[in-house]
């Protein structure tokens, strides 16, 4: 059975579990909200179902019930190569089956049929300023797309509930096999003189992008291992929940996934790892352009904080320990650039932050979220533009967020419509009005 056949069983054999739940136990209570959750972002209020991923605030995230070394693990590889073929992660995240290498190279030739990018987008693309961010030019692309929509035309002949999700699915196979092309042509034009390289079809998703990039292997295993750890972090975050909100509207896959991007473009999301790699060259550099003492680093980090500003890379706003996504990057560094000096500023931070942030005692979470390593190893292999860092983030996240709304539709989850409240019903509530 090809991948789209296992899903439709997996659908079919989900869609009681929630007609059950919805009819049933509808009003069984989840949890309360409270003026601050209302006020202060819906920060851990539970009203968003998913089962592509789940962050346990002490565990990390897990994957379809798998744990990031797992993953890594189980499943299947190009040959002789350490990280999994990303067309195989999205056959799991799917199905919630880990993939025969059959199964994953099943998927590795139905991307090549298709990610062939359509001219006028690559016209859409030169036609912006070249000093345009690439995560504008990212969103643009995607959505200069939206023509090409399987799922739009279905709804222009004729909606059906019940087959709404295979439109949904061919959509986010044509968009996801697009996206390494389109990301590595900005990278080139932008950044490298203009200079794009065709695509090698005989190349799987992260070898074909590095191939395209223009930088040279391990470049492709860094390249798999980046798009799976960026992929999903549950619904909550800007960037799923964007494109979740949006694809609830019956908007097709080009236009969520363009709007999740807009939002991962924020300082506070997917923008953080380019400011974290800037923060550290900046440590570099003002403590003697080596690698500091440890009672140097620790001076530095205390006039950070207490001229007001953040540990950039540090904290997060539900996980309590460190990212295994950090972790899984260290482990990276630690094998294949354990002399870096930017990589032992990033280890030596990880020895002294935790301890200082603890001591300072705002942050909730002391520990590295993702973005206290990425960058270095972008740095590393030659990838220098940090402008470029969130559009590798949104390459990985595409993966996660175009699984969901293929489920969205699969279950047929309504448009998304959560109630406002006044600030004067806020102070009746508080009894102070
Ligand atoms: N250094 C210093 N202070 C910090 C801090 C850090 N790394 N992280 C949090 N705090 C402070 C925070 O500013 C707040 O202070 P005020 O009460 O004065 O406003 C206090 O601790 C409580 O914050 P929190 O509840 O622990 O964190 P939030 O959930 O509000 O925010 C982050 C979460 C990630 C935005 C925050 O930890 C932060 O600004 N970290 C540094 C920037 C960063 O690494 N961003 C990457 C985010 C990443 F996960 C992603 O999405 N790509």
């Amino acid at each position: 059975m090809g991948l789209k056949d296992v899903l439709k069983k997996k659908i079919d054999e989900h869609r009681p579990r929630i007609a059950k739940l919805t009819k049933e136990f509808g009003d069984v209570k989840l949890g309360e909200v409270t003026i601050g959750q209302a006020i202060g972002g819906a920060r851990s209020v539970k009203c968003l179902v998913t089962d592509i991923s789940y962050l346990d605030p002490v565990e990390g995230i897990r994957f379809r019930g798998l744990t990031i070394p797992e993953v890594m693990e189980k499943l299947p590889k190009p040959k002789g190569k350490d990280y999994p073929y990303v067309e195989g992660f999205w056959y799991f995240l799917l199905t919630g089956d880990v993939p025969t290498m059959a199964q994953a190279e099943e998927v590795v030739e139905d991307f090549k049929k298709r990610a062939q990018v359509p001219q006028y987008v690559i016209d859409v693309l030169r036609a912006m300023p070249r000093d345009t961010h690439p995560m504008t030019m990212l969103s643009a692309a995607v959505v200069a797309m939206q023509r090409e929509s399987k799922f739009a035309k279905f709804y222009a002949e004729g909606f059906n509930k019940m087959t709404a999700w295979e439109s949904m699915y061919e959509d986010s196979c044509d968009l996801l096999a697009k996206l390494p092309e389109i990301a590595a042509y900005i990278y080139r034009m932008k950044y490298k003189g203009d200079t794009p390289i065709a695509s090698d079809m005989s190349l799987d998703f992260g070898g074909n992008f590095a191939h395209m990039m223009g930088i040279p292997a391990p470049y492709d295993d860094v390249a798999r291992m980046y798009f799976v750890l960026h992929s999903d972090h549950e619904s909550g975050n800007v960037s799923a929940h964007t494109t979740h909100l949006v694809a609830s509207a019956l908007s097709d896959a080009y236009y969520s996934l363009s709007a999740g991007l807009n939002g991962l473009a924020g300082p506070l999301h997917g923008l953080a790892n380019q400011e974290v790699l800037g923060w550290i060259q900046d440590v570099y550099a003002k403590l003697g352009g080596k690698v500091p003492t440890k009672e140097d680093l620790k001076k530095f980090l205390w006039d950070t904080l207490n001229s007001g500003q953040v540990i950039p890379g540090y904290g997060h706003a539900v996980l309590r320990k460190t990212d295994p996504r950090y972790t899984s990057q260290r482990e990276y560094c630690q094998k294949y650039l354990p002399e870096d000096e930017l990589f032992k500023v990033v280890a030596m931070i990880y020895d002294v932050a935790p301890d200082i942030l603890m001591e300072h005692g705002k942050a909730k979470n002391p520990w590295p979220n993702v973005d206290a390593q990425s960058g270095v190893i972008q740095w590393f292999y030659g990838l220098r533009e940090y402008d470029f860092y969130t559009v590798l983030f949104g390459v990985g996240r595409a993966i996660g967020v175009l699984a969901n709304i293929t489920w969205d539709r699969a279950l047929g989850y309504p448009i998304e419509r959560p109630k406002s409240v006044t600030t004067d019903m806020l102070e009746a509530a508080a009894g102070i009005k």
